[in-house]
């Protein structure tokens, strides 16, 4: 009896501990202290996801560099063809753990900065904008940087910083600089951390595609529990394991951009393809129509090919058009699985080919890199539409 009571009172007391502990530690989690050593904001203004991630990770390595903390920004999400048809801003975190980046540097959310820190850091009056000079030659006077103006309608650069309450009250201009490591003591003399805390940068410090050497920085970026376990769901409840994972980009506005390729517009190297040609544009493979936009044909060869190797049992398919299933039904005649959900999120699409047991991307597009990157920090194997072993060219007879 004494010892029941002993166990429950033990119970009792470590429960009412872990609430503490959980209080503490929640206070600690939103209690943010400034950052002597500067911060680095920026809107991820160009493209949509895959190019908002091959960004990030390249705003990661600068503010590494200039060991300033990052303002980690909103993903923005262009909802124009259904409601709310506006750009959705979503908090880093939805999709991705925002501590899991601390092991590599610091950061905190553009809404905690906004919320706990700017009020006394950063007030209204003294937010200054940072640009080249060549961008500010954009702005009405030439001298202003264009924080929230655009070519177009200002989106999406008005409606970022309108999100965050932020109206910029001077700007610095500056050139000769570029975001290389060859500058980085040019950048931290230009701009000593005492002198300027918040470097408010119009885009982000970083190239597209994602240089070679910042690839890696992938195995910060994880999954955040709640869009793990939507995907989780998904895999377990529509696919038979293995599974092939296909992103069939094929939509109207990747036509017209491979339409570059066929036309010999693009150079060597075309938006995402360093990934499979090489990054060196002396020594790139060729890219062929295949790679950047298969046909029916190229999309049968591939699922044939590696449904065998790797005796896949379904096949998902995300896409940002057509899913061809029926044709892909008919080409296993129902012995393989064909599931494409076309979710509303597009990162329950990228969760479930980052865990298929092999994954047939598009070369071209940062949507497939995105998952590429992620299933080689896992060690999960890829290969590309018209390439079937990344980095080597494809024999005529193997098409
Ligand atoms: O991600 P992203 O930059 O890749 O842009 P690219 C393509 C967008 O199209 C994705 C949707 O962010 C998604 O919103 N999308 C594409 C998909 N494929 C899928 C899919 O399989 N499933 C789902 N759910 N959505 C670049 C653009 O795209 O292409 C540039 O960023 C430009 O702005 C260029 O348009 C031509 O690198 O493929």
């Amino acid at each position: 009896m004494a010892a029941k009571q002993t166990i429950s009172q033990l119970l009792f007391f470590s429960s009412v501990l872990s609430a503490v502990l959980l209080q503490i530690s929640l206070t600690f989690a939103e209690q943010l202290t400034w950052d002597d050593n500067g911060y680095l904001m920026y809107c991820p203004c160009m493209g949509r996801f895959g190019n908002q991630a091959d960004h990030f990770l390249g705003s990661l390595a600068f503010a590494k560099m200039l060991n300033r903390t990052l303002v980690v920004p909103p993903w923005i999400v262009y909802r124009h063809h259904a409601p709310p048809y506006t750009n959705v801003h979503v908090p880093y975190s939805e999709f991705f753990q925002l501590g899991a980046l601390w092991a590599f540097h610091r950061v905190v959310s553009l809404e905690a900065f906004m919320q706990q820190l700017a009020p006394a850091h950063w007030p209204p009056g003294d937010r200054a904008a940072y640009c080249f000079e060549a961008a500010a030659q954009r702005s009405p006077d030439r001298k202003s940087c264009p924080m929230k103006l655009s070519l177009q309608d200002g989106n999406p650069f008005g409606p970022f910083w309108d999100h965050v309450g932020v109206e910029f009250d001077r700007s610095v201009l500056f050139s000769g600089l570029s975001f290389s490591v060859y500058h980085q003591h040019h950048w931290i003399n230009r701009f000593p951390p005492g002198e300027h805390p918040v470097l408010a940068l119009p885009g982000a410090p970083a190239l597209f595609p994602v240089l070679q050497e910042h690839v890696g920085l992938q195995r910060y970026v994880v999954w955040s529990s709640p869009l793990a376990q939507q995907g989780q769901q998904h895999i377990s409840a529509l696919l038979d394991a293995p599974y092939l994972g296909i992103h069939l980009r094929i939509g109207s506005d990747w036509q017209s951009a491979c339409k570059l390729l066929q036309s010999g517009d693009t150079g060597p190297l075309f938006m995402a393809s360093p990934q499979c040609v090489g990054y060196d544009r002396h020594t790139a493979l060729p890219l062929t129509m295949d790679m950047c936009l298969p046909g029916l044909l190229e999309i049968r060869r591939a699922l044939k090919l590696w449904v065998k190797k790797t005796s896949a049992r379904s096949i998902y398919i995300a896409t940002d058009s057509e899913s061809h299933s029926q044709e892909i039904n008919m080409l296993f005649r129902g012995k393989v699985k064909v599931v494409s959900l076309q979710p509303d999120s597009a990162q329950v699409d990228l969760y479930i080919l980052s865990q298929a047991d092999h994954f047939i991307g598009n070369c071209v597009s940062s949507f497939s890199a995105f998952v590429k990157r992620d299933r080689d920090i896992h060690g999960r194997p890829s290969s590309f539409f018209g390439m079937d072993v990344p980095g080597k060219i494809q024999a005529r007879d193997e098409l």
